[in-house]
């Protein structure tokens, strides 16, 4: 796969690029806004995590223990197939509520491989046992002090992949136990990477997102997807090791896939676009609220359901993960 994709990427004489890298210790808020923050230009910044613990299954079942989380189940046959056909993605795809300790022993088993069971985006807000003051030293030296979200906790196994997608506000993407590979491209290349339709949200809600691209960027169909060809050209690939962050400006399209073996984890936060200048001008943002606008209607529908519902809590804090 690994090599279509970079045979691909040779044939429209694109070279598939590397993001800049950075020491936490040489950046301070002044530097990281001039160089990254202002212009929206991705970098890898290391060094955050020197001395602290790893984030294994471990040390995350002692932390987390029999604390909640909804897991994500997207099944392996669904990158078998055609992204046209999928009535679901990202937040979107089947959740079931889990105990950390029950999600652990899935991955310990290789079940959660085996489903694809991915437990992502969830908010540690309430985890007050995991200590997460490295992370918040790393975020005031570089400047970052407008969050959107809280850190939020992503596990999985080895092999799970969020597919090719864009956010409408700027991440931070901390690499905490394993690997990860990052393939990027700019927010100029939205068009050549398909994105689906933003007027799906009237029928799908937020199930079938518009930030999501149709096109599997590492075996691309080139007769479906020909411009795909010219975004080849503008590919960046980042390896995250733990203690690195990836500074993900707003708009920019990533796929990240687990490597190695066994578990893999992460922290992520979702931040404010600051200059406003360039949330203003992003025209990716833009295309996202119009998605939520279109959305609207199932999601007041989908509240409405929930409050009805017999577990209305748990069905309301699966939507509100979901938004
Ligand atoms: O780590 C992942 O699987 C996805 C992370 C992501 O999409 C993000 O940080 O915006």
């Amino acid at each position: 796969m690994q090599t279509e994709f970079r045979a691909a990427a040779q044939l429209t004489n694109g070279l598939i690029r590397s993001v800049q890298r950075v020491h936490l210790s040489s950046l301070t808020p002044e530097s990281f806004f001039q160089n990254y923050q202002k212009p929206g230009t991705p970098v890898v910044v290391e060094g955050l995590l020197d001395g602290e613990p790893d984030w294994d299954l471990n040390f995350l079942c002692e932390g987390l223990g029999d604390q909640e989380f909804p897991v994500r189940f997207y099944g392996q046959q669904r990158y078998q197939q055609d992204k046209r056909e999928w009535t679901s993605t990202g937040s979107g795809v089947e959740a079931q509520t889990l105990k950390f300790t029950e999600y652990a022993a899935m991955v310990r088993s290789g079940e959660a491989y085996e489903k694809d069971a991915y437990l992502a985006r969830c908010s540690l807000k309430r985890s007050l046992t995991l200590n997460i003051s490295a992370l918040e030293r790393a975020e005031q030296q570089l400047g970052l002090n407008m969050p959107a979200t809280y850190l939020n906790l992503w596990v999985g196994p080895a092999g799970h992949t969020s597919c090719l997608h864009y956010d409408p506000m700027d991440g931070t993407l901390t690499q905490m136990h394993g690997s990860k590979k990052v393939l990027l491209f700019p927010p100029s290349q939205i068009y050549n990477l398909y994105p689906f339709p933003v007027i799906n949200h009237l029928w799908h809600g937020l199930k079938l997102r518009s930030v999501y691209s149709q096109v599997y960027p590492e075996r691309p169909d080139f007769s479906a997807f020909p411009k795909f060809k010219q975004a080849l050209q503008h590919c960046c690939e980042v390896t995250l090791h733990p203690g690195e962050a990836l500074f993900l400006p707003a708009g920019w399209w990533h796929e990240v896939t687990a490597l190695g073996e066994g578990m893999v984890s992460s922290v992520n936060r979702f931040w404010h676009v600051y200059p406003f200048s360039r949330a203003v001008s992003s025209w990716c943002k833009w295309r996202a609220h119009i998605s939520s606008v279109f959305a609207a209607p199932h999601i007041l529908w989908n509240f409405l359901s929930a409050a009805n519902s017999g577990k209305k809590q748990q069905e309301l804090s699966k939507l509100l993960q979901r938004l």
